[in-house]
Order: structure tokens, then sequence, then C-alpha cells
């Protein structure tokens, strides 16, 4: 393997490949391993000056920084970076793309189309229309109608009455309800796994929290009458698939039972007050809150209720499933054995603060908030770190507006003088389990990523 000419342009690569080399690369040999063994504090002299160049700050807290990961800052190459290394293409950042009725997001994808949230974007406690997430299997339906009132969805398969409703008579049978509920896709987090798993390489922002008004599903699944047989569901909706043959099915998943009879599972008619937009399932979607968004499944019009676990495009292989116990990273599997993911891991998200972010001369001290999550679970705390992970401090974590909701955290931090920090942050849920160090356990589609964040953050002097 030849040496990467642009070390810096290469960085990620460089460290999810091989992170002590890496290191070696970027900032020069280590000496003999100091009694703190795997951290960067024996890093002296060339090597310290080399990273303080590259991150374009001194590095007050050097000695606690731990060796073989790579610097937040490092890909938003500050200025003296770019000279020192000459590499224009490191700062670049990621791709945006803007389309009719969003705002500019991160481009993970044109066909299918597959848009991402900055974290910085989702600051607002209920997320913007523009601003959700977007991610297709197939292409967006065609010819939907303008009066959503006539668009119908069939129930049918172990129920005792097989019906055909149109989201009018929905709409005047059942009770109408509205709630904040956080849409996460599946595969959120998955950029985070080394080596790297297949898929839309998603970092924090395949998620929202938009408030959805609909119906109950449960409601609709009791006037059909669920037969002893009932177990799971399966989902349809009106997307042609990529291919075009319109025999093939874009996506289909499902449930199990008790999920779709879970109060909060809704068939959502609105997003925000507004009729959904086309790009999020227009007239009608499933919100099966906390769990992998492909449960979700947009233009809805058909549940077909099974007597068995749903085996659809996307409830096979290595879709939505891991492996049992552990694997060894990248080797082989046989995803027969596998289990279908459920519900989401606990996540924080850092609104207010983007990567890179310079403070002025004699700015110290720091205010951060955010959102956090945990699929069924409610979140108890979110810690914040400026020492690499050192020493950690509690921010205040409110209540969620209502189940499913992301709950707001905020606090703030001092630096202890100028030059380069990074801030870490980390939530933990109810049931005290933390979001990890390092993405895992490791799976090849790359679901459950929900590794601690880190944004770089420059001091002036
Ligand atoms: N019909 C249909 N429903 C779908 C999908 C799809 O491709 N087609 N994608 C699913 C996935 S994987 C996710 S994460 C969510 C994304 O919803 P959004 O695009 O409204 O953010 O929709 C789900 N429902
Ligand atoms: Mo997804």
């Amino acid at each position: 393997m030849s040496e990467p000419k642009n070390p810096i342009t290469n960085a990620a690569a460089l460290y999810a490949s091989d992170p002590e080399r890496a290191d070696a690369v970027l900032f020069g040999r280590r000496g003999a391993p100091g009694p703190d063994g795997s951290r960067r504090g024996f890093l002296q002299g060339a090597g310290l000056a080399a990273m303080g160049a590259a991150l374009g700050a001194t590095i007050p807290f050097h000695r606690n920084m731990p060796a073989g990961v790579m610097p937040a800052g490092l890909g938003i190459a500050p200025a003296a970076a770019q000279t020192a290394a000459a590499a224009p293409a490191a700062a670049a950042g990621p791709q945006m793309l803007q389309i009719s009725g969003k705002a500019p997001l991160i481009n993970r994808g044109e066909r299918p189309l597959n848009l991402e949230s900055a974290e910085t974007q989702l600051d607002d406690d209920v997320t913007p229309a523009d601003k959700l997430f977007v991610r297709n299997n197939g292409n967006v339906p065609e010819n939907l109608p303008q009066d959503p009132r006539g668009w119908k969805i069939r129930i049918d398969g172990e129920v005792n009455t097989p019906l055909e409703l149109t989201l009018g008579e929905l709409e005047s049978r059942f009770p109408v309800f509205t709630a904040r509920m956080v849409l996460e896709c599946g595969g959120n987090g998955r950029s985070f796994f080394t080596p790297q798993a297949r898929g839309n390489q998603w970092a924090n922002g395949a998620a929202g929290c938009p408030e959805w008004t609909g119906v109950r599903l449960k409601d609709v699944l009791q006037a059909a009458g669920l037969k002893p047989s009932a177990v799971y569901t399966a989902h349809y909706g009106a997307d042609p698939h990529l291919s075009g043959d319109p025999n093939r099915v874009t996506i289909s998943r499902g449930v199990r039972i008790a999920k779709a009879m879970d109060e909060n599972t809704m068939i959502a008619l609105r997003m925000n007050g507004q009729p959904l937009p086309v790009l999020h399932g227009y007239p009608a979607r499933l919100i099966v809150p906390g769990w992998a968004g492909s449960a979700s499944q947009k233009w809805l019009n058909r549940i077909w209720i099974r007597d068995k676990p749903h085996d659809g495009p996307g409830m096979t292989g290595t879709s939505y499933r891991v492996p049992r116990t552990p694997m060894v990273p990248g080797a082989r599997f046989d995803a027969n054995t596998f289990v279908t993911v459920e519900d989401m891991p606990v996540r924080s998200i850092l609104t207010n603060v983007a990567n890179g972010t310079r403070l002025p001369a004699g700015a110290r001290r720091v205010d951060l908030r955010g959102h956090a999550w945990a699929g069924e679970r409610t979140v108890r705390a979110v810690h914040v770190s400026i020492d690499y992970g050192a020493t950690w401090q509690a921010m205040e974590v409110a209540a969620p507006a209502n189940k499913y909701a992301w709950q707001r955290w905020r606090g703030q931090v001092t630096l202890p003088s100028a030059g380069y920090f990074e801030i870490w942050y980390r939530a933990t849920d109810s049931d005290g389990t933390q979001q990890p160090m390092v993405a895992g356990p490791w799976n090849p589609a790359g679901y459950g990523g929900n590794p601690i964040s880190r944004v770089a953050v420059l001091a002036e002097s």
C-alpha cells in the first residue's frame, strides 16, 4: 500500500483502516509509550507541533487525547492545516443538495433520493418540513390526487372484515390525535462503523421530530377485527420500484401485532399541521415511533395482516437484520441466522455548535443545546466532556413533550484557555445504557451505530 499523497484529505479513510498508522503518518512516530499507554500524551515535540498545526491551535488537553482516534477538527481543516499540508479538498465538507420545498441538505444519493439533515439544522423542537431528512428506496409516486380524501387504504389478511377506507372515512370514523414523534432511519449512524458497513453513510442526521396528526392504527385494526392467527403487519405504498417494473415492490416491512396495537402507532395524514409533503408520503403514511423508520411506510395504500412474520422486501437477508451475537467485523456470516431490528438505540445531537466553530479571542463560555432520544425508552442524562472524556459534566435534560418525542438538552462549558478543544457529548437512556465510545456491535448493514459524538471548537487567543 502506498503512502497517501495528501494525509489530511485521506485522514478519515486512514483512521478507518489503520488508526495507529494514521497517527504515525499524520503526526509523526510516537516515542516510547508513556505511563498513560494508549493516549497521545507522549506525542511530543514534532508530532505534537504537527497536530497543533493541522488543527490550527495548541491543544491544551493533548495529554488526554486518545491515540488512533481522528481529531474531530481534522476534516474541517483550519487555515493553518491547509497551508501546512496543502489540502484544500479537506475543507470541502459534505456535498449539499437543494431541491424544491427543502433547505439545502446533505446529499446521500439522488437515485433513490436520500438527504440528511446536519445536526445544526435540527435545532427546532418540532422539525420543520424543509429540514426533515428524506429516505427513499424507490421513485417518488407521480399523479398523486389533489384531494387526499378519496385515497384508499385496504386492510386485509387475517381479519374478520377486510376494509377499504378512504382517508375521508378514516378521519370521520376514528379519533384524530396529534403527537411529536421521532422518525429515524434504521441506518442512522451507519457511517461510524469500522470497517465501513454497506448502505447510505448517514451520520446522526437521518432523524427528526415533526408533529404528526392522524388516527391510531389500532382503531382501524379493531374495526377490521383481528383473527387469533394475526401476528404481524405487512405495509405497502404507492412508490414505483427503481427498475420501473410495476410488479416489483419497492419496500414492504411490517411489525409485530403488539407494536401495531400501540396507542401511538399512527396512520398520519398531516405533518406540522399541513397535509404531508409529497416526499414524506402524501397523502398517508405510517408512523411507527421509536422503531427503525423503514416500518413507517409512506404513500400507504395497504396493510396486510399476516399469520407469520412478514417477509417482504426489507425484511430478509441483511435488511434491518443483525446477528444474534456479536460477529468479527467484516467476517463471513450467514444472514439466515440474523434477527430483525426493532427499536432504535439512544442518541444525542448538538444543534447549536457546528464542528470547527471558532470562538473570538477571549470567549471561553460555550452554550450548548441539542436533542436526545432513545427508541422505546426515554433519555435520563446527557453528559459533555471538553477534555477527551477524562471528566464529564451533566447537562439539563427536559421531559419529552409526549411519548416518543425527542428531549431538549442544554448547558454550558467553560474552556480553560485558548486552543483546540473537542466537545464530546453522549446520552444515557432510562435503562442506564450509554452511547458507547465506538459504534458497535458491528453488523454488515450497519444498524445501531450510536457512538459518542465529537465537535471541534477553536478558541482564539
Ligand atoms: N413507501 C415507502 N415508504 C418508506 C420508504 C420508502 O422507500 N418507500 N422508506 C422508509 C425508510 S427506510 C425511512 S427511514 C422512512 C423515511 O421517511 P422520510 O423520507 O419521510 O424522512 O420512510 C420509510 N417509508
Ligand atoms: Mo430507513
